[in-house]
């Protein structure tokens, strides 16, 4: 499968749906936050979340349609990671999707409230997903909550700063990973799934699968903060030297960072020998497409 045609596609019916789904420009009863919520979303960005959802519910028999929705949930919950991420109070970043940041643009204020205000939309995208006969909207919103909470998504970012300055222990840096990244991607995969029904066993090793990706995708994105450059990524490099953040790449060096990440990979792709070989093969092929991208 041709993955970067995949994405352009997946990507322009995302943009087009969120379009229709969040609040316009010079909507009351503030256009400002209107136009800082759109202007995170609409600033590109991979949307490998959205690609990911609904691929897994094409993998599980369903339509992309049906998982539709539940990308655009993803794609907002995520633009909200990354604007408060890039506050001052937490990475400090002038960069995101080659712009400028949010609060940037908009003051940190206001980036504060488009990113509530994206994390608030997700819930409510979500809530209109078509239920089947096994998932109702009430069991896709308890899933991206339990995934995106303290338990996990926003737990691994406060694990993230709290080991600021200090080494971490590869456990450590695996648990901040695991919660920060693997789990909204995990989050994406399951909830495609859901969206078209599927059984526990495909569940668990879309779980599975969703895991060991997102884990090789944050440690790709860490290979790429060292050998990268702004202009490709659109995002700050070099900032966790620069900050002196402890990473798997600082912890055992670049060369056993890819190797673990090849090593993931193919844990990822042992998860989903419960489905039919067509069924798969195109989550197959995004997992490996993203072990060797380069942005
Ligand atoms: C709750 C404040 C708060 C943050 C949550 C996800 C997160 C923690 C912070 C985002 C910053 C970051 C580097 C997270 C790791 C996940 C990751 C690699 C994000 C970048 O995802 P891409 O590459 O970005 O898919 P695009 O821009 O392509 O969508």
């Amino acid at each position: 499968m041709d993955i970067p045609s995949l994405i352009r596609a997946t990507s322009a019916l995302v943009e087009k749906r969120l379009g229709e789904l969040l609040p316009k420009e010079n909507e009351a009863p503030c256009p400002i936050l209107h136009r800082s919520m759109r202007y995170s979303i609409f600033a590109g960005g991979k949307r490998i979340r959205p690609l990911l959802c609904t691929e897994a519910a094409k993998a599980c028999g369903g339509k992309s349609e049906d998982a539709l929705d539940a990308a655009c949930a993803l794609e907002t919950l995520h633009t909200y990671t990354l604007i408060h991420d890039d506050l001052p109070c937490m990475d400090n970043d002038d960069l995101r999707r080659g712009k400028p940041t949010n609060h940037k643009v908009f003051g940190e204020g206001m980036a504060v409230l488009a990113g509530d205000a994206l994390l608030t939309e997700a819930f409510r995208i979500l809530s209109g997903v078509p239920e089947n006969s096994v998932y109702s909207a009430k069991d896709y919103v308890r899933e991206l909550a339990n995934l995106t909470g303290s338990l996990h998504l926003v737990g691994g970012q406060a694990l993230d700063l709290e080991g600021e300055g200090r080494t971490l222990s590869l456990e450590e840096i695996r648990s901040i990973h695991l919660g920060k990244t693997a789990a909204l991607i995990m989050a994406s995969v399951r909830l495609g799934g859901m969206s078209a029904a599927c059984s526990s066993l495909q569940l668990d090793a879309l779980s599975r699968y969703g895991r060991d990706l997102g884990l090789a995708f944050q440690l790709i994105d860490d290979i790429l903060d060292v050998t990268s450059s702004p202009e490709v990524l659109g995002k700050s490099i070099g900032k966790d030297v620069r900050d002196k953040k402890a990473t798997y790449c600082s912890l055992v060096g670049l060369e056993k960072a890819k190797e673990e990440a090849r090593a993931l990979t193919t844990s990822a792709r042992q998860a989903l020998e419960v489905f039919g070989e067509r069924e798969r093969e195109v989550l197959l092929d995004i997992n490996d497409y993203l072990l060797n991208r380069d942005y």
